[in-house]
């Protein structure tokens, strides 16, 4: 089964989109998700000048060997364009083989670990009252787990909630150039520990809640919300620092039993590799899109089992659904799977390109048994969404100082 022609798509349903097809002499295709936010054109460009001439003619079924002849056949290994590229190109793969062997990819990783997945979803609010209000809601929709976020008073815009989000969505998708955003570590200390107090208040203890801080803090400061948020008991704690310098998780692991996650920006196992082996993180967020697709998350899935760090895949909403459905056959299968992120599988537009199979009941989701990914991909509806340019917002201190991001 010969690889015949590879497509790369790019649309805009309100949000970018970069999607892979290849199509085989067996007559047989699948899809793949190649989206960088903010730099989608890079993705594309290098799918088409670079990586599809090498694959024509190559037989479909050696998935390992395409990935190792993409990963070590560049020389220059790693980065976030590469990998989305070789993710997606391994997804459609995957999905070929599914489709050729007539079963759902999740078969093909060694079956189901469990029935179905757990989801958590997100409440973000414009003041912690809001959020709080929101996460109701998500209880009563048969949610078990829920990320809030709540803006910081005193702050112009809260990454994520506020400005931000009504920022993007008034624009429909097309930020031109990347708004910027002030942040104070001090401001948000007076509201986060308030927001966990309420909710703990309010919703009692059966309720797993997590939190996000987008890499805001240093290390110290990131052992210090653990420390603050311990008697609220979350689920994790995501992205508390960011650790290019993976030993700096140390610093925050000695002074915290608040779980730790984090992965969402990693391209390999390299990434983490450290704060794997020695037990720094609790939950690995990689995602199959920025790091190397099915072929390489089952390998971090695996090597993290050994150092008891469970997988909890990335699931905003600038990833396509076609990576959330590679995510589905990976949770359902990784015996180390732990949760999954989850905000809905977008808009109408999104849900007329993208169509499956995915049940979602009470805060749980079920996988497709379609061959495959289970995935559908309607080239059709996505061209009358086209690209536009976008960026993800840039984060100042209150003196103008660039800020971890
Ligand atoms: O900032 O997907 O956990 N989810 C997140 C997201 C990410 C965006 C960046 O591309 O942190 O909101
Ligand atoms: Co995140």
């Amino acid at each position: 089964m010969k690889i015949k022609e590879i497509k790369v798509f790019v649309c805009n349903p309100g949000r970018n989109f970069v999607t892979v097809k290849i199509t085989t002499d067996a007559g047989i295709y699948g899809v793949g998700d190649a989206t960088l936010n903010g730099r989608e054109m890079a993705v594309v460009s290098y799918l088409e000048e670079h990586v599809a001439p090498c694959l024509i003619g190559r037989n479909a079924h050696d998935i390992e060997d395409i990935w190792q002849y993409l990963y070590k056949g560049v020389y220059w290994r790693k980065g976030a364009v590469n990998m989305a590229a070789i993710a997606a190109i391994d997804m459609a793969l995957w999905d070929i083989k599914g489709k050729a062997a007539g079963l759902p990819v999740y078969q093909l990783l060694g079956g189901k670990s469990r029935q179905a997945v757990t989801l958590y979803a997100h409440a973000s609010g414009e003041d912690i009252e809001d959020t709080l209000n929101k996460t109701e809601d998500l209880i009563n929709q048969g949610f078990k787990a829920i990320r809030l976020q709540s803006a910081v008073p005193g702050l112009n815009v809260t990454y994520g909630v506020l400005g931000d989000k009504k920022d993007y969505f008034e624009l429909q998708g097309n930020r031109p150039l990347p708004p910027e955003e002030t942040w104070s570590t001090q401001k948000y200390f007076n509201m986060i520990v308030e927001l966990f107090q309420k909710a703990r208040e309010r919703f009692g203890n059966d309720i797993q809640l997590l939190h996000d801080v987008h890499s805001r803090l240093t290390p110290i400061e990131s052992a210090k919300l653990g420390k603050l948020l311990e008697p609220y008991n979350l689920m994790f704690l995501e992205d508390a620092s960011i650790a290019e310098n993976q030993d700096s998780y140390k610093v925050i692991r000695q002074h915290t039993t608040t779980p730790l996650a984090i992965g969402e920006t990693y391209n390999t196992i390299w990434d983490c590799k450290d704060l794997i082996q020695n037990q720094l993180i609790d939950y690995l967020r990689a995602a199959a899109t920025h790091a190397g697709g099915i072929t390489a998350l089952r390998r971090m899935a695996d090597f993290a089992s050994i150092y008891n760090v469970k997988t909890a895949p990335h699931g905003a909403p600038d990833l396509s659904p076609i990576c959330f459905a590679a995510h589905m056959h990976l949770n359902i299968w990784a015996p180390n799977f732990g949760i999954q992120e989850f905000v809905g599988f977008g808009n109408e537009q999104s849900k007329q390109i993208f169509k499956h199979q995915i049940k979602v009941e009470q805060g749980m989701a079920y996988v497709s048994d379609a061959p495959g990914l289970g995935i559908e991909f309607d080239e059709t509806e996505a061209r009358k969404y086209p690209y536009k340019r976008s960026y993800l917002p840039v984060s100042r201190l209150e003196d103008g100082t660039v800020w971890n991001w």
